[in-house]
């Protein structure tokens, strides 16, 4: 990578640290509501990964997803106001933190069901295979969500049909309070193992191994030699979401995490190391990045709400039959089920 690309690989990950920390003043402030997961310490993963995909392979996330959202190059504006509920978010606000899609960008979102995108992200990858578009689909995933059903549905279907997917496992060692090595009955790579799938093991913590894992696993999807499983090891800085007070980790655990934080590393051991850039223009990045997160800040708060009257767009088929339709509002399907009923007979 050229100098200037190395710049933009840091410059994002500051970006999502920043953004990150915050929308959580904002969620304290409560102008985000609803649930709110940090991405904190897990930069190197979306911008790595990010950066070794061709700009329409197809990606599939959790609910961690600022970070890929930001990385796969939604506006810091569009991302902020999508979580303040408003109409300029990336989806009119309609998703929501944890429901964050960019259809331009082919980033599918933001699935808060722990496992439920990755059946959707393999039919992605079966569809790509049978419409011959080259497209290679990468799904993320947490530690969590790889002893799920849905996890070994989507593993078979995948091998079995060799489609060009990646497994991208975001190996923070913790589901919610519960640590990895109790929640897991093996270890990571042996799922994968378990269906003769190629695999290998990542420093998430590292946002060029990272890249280089991704690339090999892209490469081998175009050329025809099916999935890939990545465990990319990494930690979460903050709490599951801003309602866990992350008491169950131990302190001396996250201290020693915070030692290999992927942006200062990726700072000392790249761009200074190798004299791309001095502290004083680390420090310009710095400041550049906090005037573009005030900006998207100011911006979502400028922006208005969507209308009541479309609350119930984009949830039924349009028009549902035997529905009334009264301006854009379209009643559930529910209301029309109360219908009375009178000596057996409806009215
Ligand atoms: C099917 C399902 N079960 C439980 C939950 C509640 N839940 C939300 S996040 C989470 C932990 C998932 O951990 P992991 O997959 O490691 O992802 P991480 O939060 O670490 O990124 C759980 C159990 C859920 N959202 N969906
Ligand atoms: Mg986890």
């Amino acid at each position: 990578m050229d100098r200037e690309s190395l710049i933009a690989l840091y410059r994002q990950m500051v970006l999502i640290r920043i953004f990150e920390d915050r929308a959580a003043e904002m969620y304290a402030k409560a102008k985000i509501a609803g649930f709110l997961h940090l991405y904190n310490g897990q930069e190197a993963i979306a911008v790595g990964a990010v950066s070794a995909l061709n700009p329409d392979d197809e990606i599939v996330v959790n609910y961690r997803d600022h970070g890929w959202a930001l990385a796969r190059g939604s506006s810091a504006r569009a991302v902020m106001a999508e979580l303040f509920g408003r109409v300029t978010g990336t989806t009119g606000g309609r998703g929501g933190s944890m429901h964050l899609v960019d259809v331009k960008n082919h980033f599918w979102g933001g699935y808060a069901i722990v496992g439920g995108h990755l059946p959707l992200a393999t039919g992605l990858a079966v569809a790509a295979q049978y419409l011959k578009t080259g497209r290679v689909t990468l799904c993320s995933m947490g530690d969590g969500s790889t002893n799920i059903g849905t996890f070994h549905a989507a593993l078979n279907w995948a091998k079995l049909w060799n489609a060009p997917i990646i497994f991208l496992v975001e190996n923070n060692q913790y589901a919610m309070g519960t640590a990895y090595d109790v929640h897991s009955a093996v270890p990571m790579i042996q799922k994968a193992a378990g269906y003769n799938m190629y695999a290998e093991e990542v420093d998430g913590m590292d946002v060029m191994a990272v890249r280089e894992a991704v690339c090999r696993a892209a490469e081998r999807a175009r050329r025809g030699d099916g999935p890939s499983f990545l465990n990319a090891v990494t930690y979460r800085y903050r709490g599951h979401s801003m309602a866990d007070p992350d008491v169950q980790r131990d302190k001396a655990e996250i201290a020693r995490w915070k030692e290999l934080d992927p942006i200062k590393r990726f700072a000392n051991e790249v761009l200074l190391k190798r004299n791309l850039v001095t502290p004083k223009d680390l420090e310009s990045i710095q400041k550049s990045v906090e005037q573009e997160v005030e900006d998207a800040i100011a911006f979502a708060d400028q922006s208005p709400e969507p209308p009541l009257e479309s609350l119930y767009d984009y949830i039924y088929q349009q028009p549902v039959p035997n529905m009334q339709v009264a301006g854009s509002l379209i009643r559930p399907p529910t209301v029309a089920r109360h219908v009375p009923v009178k000596n057996g007979k409806h009215a």
